[in-house]
């Protein structure tokens, strides 16, 4: 049986890092077999390549190499961890996956989304996620609550303006494929954030019983 592949998505301290240890928990109680993982990263090399992404330099990096470089760590990823895992039929829960890609790449930096689209095809033939959680918040609270944790990377350097645009891809992005998305409002507490979350798993994990059984 082939295992499922949740994606949680959304712009920078939406929570992403706070609710993947609540689905990590939900799924064990569940019975269900996991790996979490991660986009930029999720292998050595890739987890290389995350920190070229992220790690602030006085030279500019070109939206074409920033490209190359998510899908070039995603074809590692893909081939050492997911594509194994799911086919031993095990679930992934990754955090960030090629959603950011469109929404950081193609609305943020302006990149064309049929080349992304191109890549996409490439890297990852016909496999897509089967939910994607998107944590939506205002993007001035995300970056608030982000700045209280670490200091900046790359990305966050970026202008608010900037954020907005990727905030834009993400709604925009599911509401063309209602299907797979769920939009989860972030900005409430911590508490109503997981309860909703929880719906959408628990919501997920009949539709899959009934399509198994
Ligand atoms: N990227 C990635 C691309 O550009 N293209 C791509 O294709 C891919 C895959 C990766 C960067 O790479 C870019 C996007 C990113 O900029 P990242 O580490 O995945 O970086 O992304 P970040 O958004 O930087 O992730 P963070 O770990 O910073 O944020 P999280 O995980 O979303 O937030 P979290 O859980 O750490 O929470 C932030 C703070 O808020 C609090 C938490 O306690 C924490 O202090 N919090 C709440 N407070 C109040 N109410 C709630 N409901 C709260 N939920 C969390």
């Amino acid at each position: 049986m082939q295992g499922k592949f949740i994606t949680i998505e959304g712009t920078e301290g939406v929570g992403k890092t706070t609710n993947i240890a609540f689905i990590q928990n939900w799924l064990s109680e569940k019975g269900v077999e996991f790996s979490s993982t991660r986009e930029p990263g999720g292998t050595p090399l890739a987890e290389e390549i995350r920190s070229l992404l992220l790690t602030p330099r006085a030279e500019t990096v070109c939206d074409t190499t920033e490209l190359l470089l998510m899908f070039a760590g995603r074809a590692q990823h893909l081939n050492k961890v997911v594509v194994p895992a799911l086919t031993m039929g095990k679930w992934i829960v990754c955090d960030r996956f090629t959603d950011a890609t469109y929404a950081y790449q193609g609305f943020g930096r302006g990149m064309d989304q049929k080349l992304i689209a191109h890549l996409e095809q490439l890297v990852q033939k016909e496999l897509r996620p089967d939910l994607t959680l998107i944590l939506d918040i205002p993007v001035e609270i995300g970056l608030q609550r982000a700045s209280q944790r670490s200091t900046p990377d790359r990305f966050e350097q970026e202008k608010v303006s900037f954020f907005h645009r990727v905030r834009e891809g993400y709604l925009c992005r599911a509401a063309e494929n209602s299907d797979r998305y769920v939009v989860i409002d972030a900005s409430k507490a911590l508490q109503d954030v997981q309860t909703a979350i929880r719906n959408a798993l628990e919501d997920f994990y009949l539709k899959s019983q009934r399509k198994f059984n």
